[in-house]
């Protein structure tokens, strides 16, 4: 047996009912297997593969919250501090009551190489909660924030570990995280990015995975004699991604016509108005249906749909495994061009071989969305330097970045002979460069 199925076996077995994570680590090692095999020894020898699908450390802590009743609850912690060759862990923290450690574990994975590849000094963690933010009051979020902080401020630091959101976690939920481990920790420091201005946030940040997403299709349209203008796109999700990608897009003149929640989806043939879009997840924090009840070319769908529009593009903004094989014969049927990842692992592995086997450009993950942890890197900079940078300055790095990792992926297909597999060539950059570390380091 080679290398790396012993590898992904061993993970199945030592890591039972972890689907999500299994899925993960057969993505990322199946593409390697090219690059293993040409000295499948030495790796085998320095066990590079079991470093790396072990986390360094992974924690798991009580969580206990008062609601405004009076009532306790209790949800689980997690923080999965993944690999640090290349800098202090790095990666988002996850509210959603699907939590559970192999979902974390899959996005701590994701991040070892998404973060490799924004060139900037950023190791892999991710962490979260089964907590679920959905109808509690700002009170209840900040008990909980603080509940959650309490523990997870023993084990993070500017230096160490440096979470930011995710699903679950915007803007609020890091004003209270933020508060809570400078009150116990008497640190004014960037141990959190995604801050408000007001604290030592990033311009940009905000907005930076779904610009970012956006500055990699245009570039990788490009390179393929393509363009976004004029062009249809289908987005799901209406979340901090979703939303920036679809001003993105709209500002590079394509006409976005979907978005979506896991209640339903919009269609709405005058292209998505996204400053109403804002104003009802943002502000409002409320549903998509009040967002069809104010637009006229608006129509609501409950359920799943919205990759049964036809598309040139279709961009997955919302979560893991939202766009199946089913999913993707309809959009190939429907003549899509591009599919750029804004999720994290959105695209089943089937549906993605079916995109590559139709010639449909494909933009995986930790490629195309790694434009928000770039920015979080940049926030960490300003912070190191107590200054902040203005709007302009951090969207052309985040720009150039955003090329840079299209270029470097490319590049990186093509040198192992799979011109256009984004997917190969986004595994082998990302690993490349964390394996250089991990061997620098000897073993740690
Ligand atoms: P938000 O919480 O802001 O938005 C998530 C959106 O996805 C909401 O519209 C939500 O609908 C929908 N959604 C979540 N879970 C499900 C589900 N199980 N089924 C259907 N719809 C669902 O999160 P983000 O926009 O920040 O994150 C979206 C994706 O992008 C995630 O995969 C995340 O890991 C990834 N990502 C985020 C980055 C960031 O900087 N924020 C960076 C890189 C990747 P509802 O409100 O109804 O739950
Ligand atoms: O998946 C991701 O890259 C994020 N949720 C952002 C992580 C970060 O540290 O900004």
């Amino acid at each position: 047996m080679s290398y790396v199925d012993e590898v992904i076996e061993m993970v199945i077995k030592q890591n039972p009912a972890e689907d999500e994570f299994h899925q993960a680590v057969k993505e990322v090692l199946e593409s390697l297997r090219v690059v293993i095999e040409e000295n499948e020894e030495e790796f085998k020898k320095n066990a590079i593969l079991e470093r790396l699908v072990n986390p360094e450390r992974q924690l798991k802590f009580r969580v206990p919250w008062v609601d405004d009743n009076g009532q306790v609850h209790v949800n689980t912690g997690y923080r999965v501090q993944f690999n640090s060759a290349i800098g202090p862990y790095k990666g988002g923290l996850r509210f959603h009551p699907s939590v559970n450690i192999g979902i974390i574990k899959f996005l701590g994975f994701e991040q070892i190489f998404k973060n490799s590849l924004t060139g900037l000094a950023i190791g892999g963690g991710k962490g979260g909660s089964d907590f679920d933010p959905k109808g509690k009051s700002d009170r209840e979020i900040m008990a909980f924030c603080q509940s959650f902080m309490t523990e997870l401020c023993k084990y993070i630091g500017a230096d160490t570990d440096v979470p930011a959101g995710d699903i679950g976690v915007g803007g609020r939920e890091i004003g209270f995280l933020y508060g809570q481990y400078k009150r116990i920790r008497g640190l004014s420091e960037g141990v959190l990015t995604g801050k408000a201005l007001s604290y030592g946030g990033s311009l940009t940040r905000t907005e930076a995975t779904g610009y970012g997403l956006l500055y990699f299709v245009d570039e990788m349209l490009r390179s393929n004699g393509e363009d976004i203008k004029g062009k249809t796109i289908v987005v799901s999700g209406a979340g901090n991604v979703a939303i920036y990608a679809i001003e993105k897009a709209q500002q590079l003149g394509g006409k976005v016509v979907t978005c979506s929640d896991s209640s339903g989806w919009i269609y709405d043939s005058e292209g998505i108005d996204v400053n109403l879009l804002k104003e009802v997840k943002e502000q409002r924090r409320e549903r998509l249906t009040a967002y069809a009840a104010e637009r006229d070319s608006a129509e609501y769908h409950e359920g799943k749909g919205v990759w049964t529009i036809k598309c040139d593009i279709a961009l997955p903004c919302a979560t893991q495994n939202e766009l199946d094989i089913d999913d993707a014969k309809t959009l190939v049927a429907n003549g899509v061009i591009a599919v750029s990842e804004g999720a994290n692992m959105p695209t089943t592995i089937e549906a993605t071989e079916y995109f590559l086997d139709n010639g449909v450009l494909f933009g995986p993950g930790k490629a195309s969305n790694a434009g928000g942890v770039a920015t979080s890197a940049l926030e960490m900079a300003q912070n190191s330097q107590r200054l902040q940078w203005t709007f302009e300055e951090v969207d052309l790095k985040l720009k150039t970045i955003m090329q840079n990792i299209f270029h470097n992926v490319d590049d990186a297909a093509k040198n192992y002979g799979f011109e256009k597999n984004y997917v190969i060539g986004a595994n082998i950059a990302g690993f490349e460069k964390v394996v250089d570390a991990m061997n620098a380091q000897g073993i740690v």
